[in-house]
């Protein structure tokens, strides 16, 4: 019989966290942080309250995308660099790094929670489950299995963080497990209406006129499976627009019959172009890609930045994608026969 199977290490993370009362802990998040990041930053500062721990929120110079800002609405938030604490705790981000310039410089954090595949086990003590569909999704377990009640403010916070990290609990590592532990949080006060509304009906028109852009950029290859499209420095300006409000465009092209590998560039600043890449097969492995440029993500989005132009870099782009669909497609024949049921 199929069962859902929980963490085994929640009395690990409790008994840490509750050995913090009395202290000074910062909660760190990843850069441009997502759903998934806020939702469990909220949730640790909670959890560690309640452990009798002062917990500090950080957040870099970013802005909150505007869907977002509901969510974090009563947060405050410190900058990393001014937060004086005893420990560190990530979220949500794969190395260190993620988390600003300012990350880069401190010793072994205390904790790190997180589940990107490419991400290194850099602090004292790891809850790294990759197979997990989001950050939020580990500590909502082990709240779970603590029979913790909390408040429906970090209820909704964690639900909109799987929520966003699972597509809608549409991605393939969207699981019965990850479905379960959102009815958990909706018994706990989130609202699943509510939370779509807020995330995903409240776009600004500037974004579409953006968006707009972006479409009309779209360019295919490799007999249209592969599909790029690109926002520059002028989209914004003229737009009105900021990176933030490019959320969810990648999923656009991703969404095209018979595309597999989707993609959106980003070129700002002059020599450095990002690219941000999104499939729905997970043996396509765009981690392995990404690495390649020395970025990283997860096996189904993954993103690296190179110091070139874009039209410089498009060419390598290219064929480094088209060499890379051919060589894991053969692992995704294979994959998809065992999977036949
Ligand atoms: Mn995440």
């Amino acid at each position: 019989m199929n069962t859902i199977e929980h963490l085994k290490d929640a009395e690990q993370f409790f008994a840490i966290c509750r050995q913090l009362e009395g202290k000074q802990i910062g909660i760190l998040g990843h850069l441009r942080p997502d759903g998934d990041c806020l939702g469990a930053q909220m949730a640790m500062h909670e959890i560690l309250t309640h452990c009798g721990a002062t917990s500090f929120i950080g957040l870099s110079d970013d802005v909150i995308a505007l869907n977002l800002q509901w969510i974090a609405k009563e947060c405050v938030f410190t900058k990393p660099e001014a937060m004086t604490v005893d420990e560190y705790i990530f979220v949500d981000c794969g190395v260190k790094s993620r988390a600003g310039d300012f990350a880069k410089k401190l010793s072994t954090p205390l904790m790190s929670i997180d589940h990107h595949i490419s991400g290194e086990k850099f602090a004292r003590n790891n809850f790294f489950y990759p197979e997990w569909a989001a950050t939020c999704e580990i500590i909502t377990d082990y709240l779970y299995q603590e029979r913790w009640r909390i408040s429906s403010r970090t209820a909704t916070a964690l639900y909109a963080g799987i929520a966003t990290d699972t597509g809608r609990f549409s991605y393939s590592a969207t699981t019965a497990r990850t479905l379960f532990l959102a009815s958990q949080l909706a018994l706990q006060g989130a609202n699943p209406h509510q939370i779509f509304v807020e995330i995903y009906q409240n776009e600004s028109r500037e974004k579409f006129t953006l968006m707009q852009r972006f479409l009309s950029s779209l360019k295919f290859y490799n007999e249209d499976t592969i599909c790029i499209g690109r926002i520059t420095e002028q989209d914004y300006i003229d737009t009105h627009t900021a990176s933030e409000d490019t959320e969810g465009f990648v999923n656009y092209p991703r969404a095209i019959k018979g595309v597999r590998i989707a993609g959106i560039v980003y070129d700002r600043e002059e020599d450095k172009t990002r690219i941000c890449l999104r499939s729905d097969e997970p043996a396509l492995r765009l981690d392995l890609l990404a690495a390649k440029f020395f970025g990283g993500g997860h096996t189904c989005a993954a993103a690296f930045t190179v110091s070139d132009t874009y039209e410089k870099f498009e060419k390598t782009l290219i064929n480094e994608l088209e060499i890379h669909i051919k060589a894991f497609s053969k692992e995704h024949n294979s994959a998809s026969t065992d999977n036949i049921l």
